[in-house]
């Protein structure tokens, strides 16, 4: 097979990036000025294939899918934010709030299409109350498991967390700056969360990130949380073992610099992850982080566990895994912005080149994440498959139905079958595995192939 990286043109051959493969080959940190390069340099068939090198190393020739779908439980938002097309205010025409009734119907669906998840989000409803999101998560695990299978729920971003304290009155002292009104805040969130885990949440979605940046924060999603509180929400989930995923929104109003610094902070929140994982031990019982600075936390050099086989493997326990389960990011998903429909509308939103640069370079900047992923439905199909061949290892999966953005501002009725994700992986070169949303290999029953289980 002969991958981007054996076709690049030798007469774009840039050296400034000589470097950078020297630091990516030894699996070193990439500073942001490297990115900057990796941004501006006409070589892109370099960045590429560095890019792959990485994922190739990560993952060899695995390339991840699962079997999902979405539940969009509410479109009502108090919040208006430019670059979202979803949201609807309450008298609306097309509002809706889904009832327990349509949730079951759903999980019903899901069960018999074989989904091992359910990802379930929605806007910052103003009236529904805390029992409202409790129930939603209860009744999705009750109901598959009636049905004689089983659902991860993946569901609310850190948004959504944040609007729920409030919601619960536990968002306390919001306009106290104070060590101790942040500690209430911190303390509201972990409240939040640990009840939404005893009803049967299992990890939390990447949205809501959008940029890590004040003045894109102001000018385009204002009232939104901001970059540190979206950053609590994620260490306190991994505080509590609930794994989560982390999104950049880009190819809107912000600067390229302004991505390298989101992937700068996810990767440095990574590194304090990991390390209450156990990881800074693990190489000859030599912690990798004597000085945090000096050494982060990769992945990307050889002989290191991913976390998902430390967490789930015994032969792969790392020396100092602590006794509390830990979570972590599981993947980084780039999510190119889509005019159609919203307040910036008349911005041209990235060109496909810069959806393969992008990509790439979040292979080649977090350098702790496990997986990045190359979310078919925003990429689409097509452009999926060559991103698998420039750092992504994960397509997400057989979905269904999508609301937040609409491809061509039309249908959003979006579904592949197993087969069709398979047939894409394969066509790109490398083996489809049917991953769980942990990352766990899944087994299909031989007969019938909406049973399932753990492998
Ligand atoms: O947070 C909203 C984005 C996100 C637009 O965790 C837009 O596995 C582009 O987070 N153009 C929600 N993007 C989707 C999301 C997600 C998707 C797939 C997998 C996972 C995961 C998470 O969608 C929002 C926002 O950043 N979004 N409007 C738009 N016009």
């Amino acid at each position: 097979m002969t991958t981007l990286a054996q076709t690049r043109s030798p007469a774009h051959r840039d050296r400034r990036l000589d470097g950078i493969r020297t630091k990516v080959l030894a699996g070193d940190r990439l500073t942001l000025d490297d990115g900057e390069t990796l941004y501006s340099t006409p070589d892109l068939w370099t960045v590429l294939g560095l890019a792959d090198t990485v994922r190739r190393r990560l993952h060899g020739e695995a390339a991840y899918f699962n079997v999902n779908r979405h539940l969009n439980y509410s479109n009502i938002c108090a919040l208006s934010c430019k670059f979202c097309e979803f949201y609807r205010k309450k008298d609306d025409v097309g509002a809706y709030t889904r009832d327990m009734e349509y949730v079951k119907d759903e999980v019903r669906k899901a069960v018999e299409a074989g989904a091992t998840e359910i990802h379930s989000v929605g806007g910052l409803h103003p009236y529904l109350p805390f029992s409202y999101y409790t129930d939603l998560v209860a009744t999705i695990r009750a109901e598959a498991r009636r049905l004689g299978s089983d659902l991860h729920v993946k569901a609310f971003t850190a948004v959504e967390i944040v609007h729920l304290a409030k919601i619960a009155k536990v968002y306390k002292g919001a306009n106290d700056f104070s060590d101790a009104g942040r500690q209430a805040r911190l303390d509201g969130i972990r409240w939040v969360l640990t009840e939404l885990k005893s009803a049967g949440l299992g990890s939390l979605p990447g949205g809501g990130a959008e940029v890590f940046d004040d003045r894109v924060h102001d000018e385009a999603y204002r009232g939104k949380i901001r970059s540190d509180v979206w950053l609590d929400v994620h260490r306190i989930a991994h505080e509590l073992g609930i794994n989560t995923n982390a999104t950049i929104l880009y190819g809107h109003i912000e600067q390229r610099r302004e991505r390298l610094i989101h992937m700068d902070m996810l990767r440095r929140a990574q590194d304090e992850a990991l390390a209450r994982m156990g990881y800074g031990q693990v190489a000859n019982g030599k912690s990798q982080m004597a000085n945090q600075e000096e050494r982060p936390i990769t992945l990307t050099r050889p002989g290191i566990p991913l976390p998902e086989h430390a967490a789930f493997s015994p032969s792969h326990r790392l020396t100092d895994a602590r006794s509390q389960p830990a979570g972590y990011f599981q993947t980084i998903i780039p999510l190119p912005f889509f005019p159609d429909g919203c307040d910036l509308e008349h911005l041209p939103g990235p060109s496909g080149l810069e959806n393969y640069r992008t990509l790439a370079i979040a292979r080649l900047m977090l350098d702790n994440f496990p997986h990045v992923k190359a979310f078919w439905i925003m990429q689409t199909l097509p452009m999926a498959q060559i991103m698998l061949q420039s750092g992504a290892d994960d397509i997400d999966g057989t979905v269904v139905w999508y609301d937040i953005t609409k491809v061509g501002g039309a249908s959003t009725h979006q579904e592949v079958d197993v087969w069709m994700l398979q047939k894409a992986i394969r066509e790109a070169g490398f083996e489809p595995v049917e991953r769980d949303t942990v990352y766990r290999r899944v087994r299909r029953d031989s007969t019938d192939g909406t049973k399932w289980s753990i492998r």
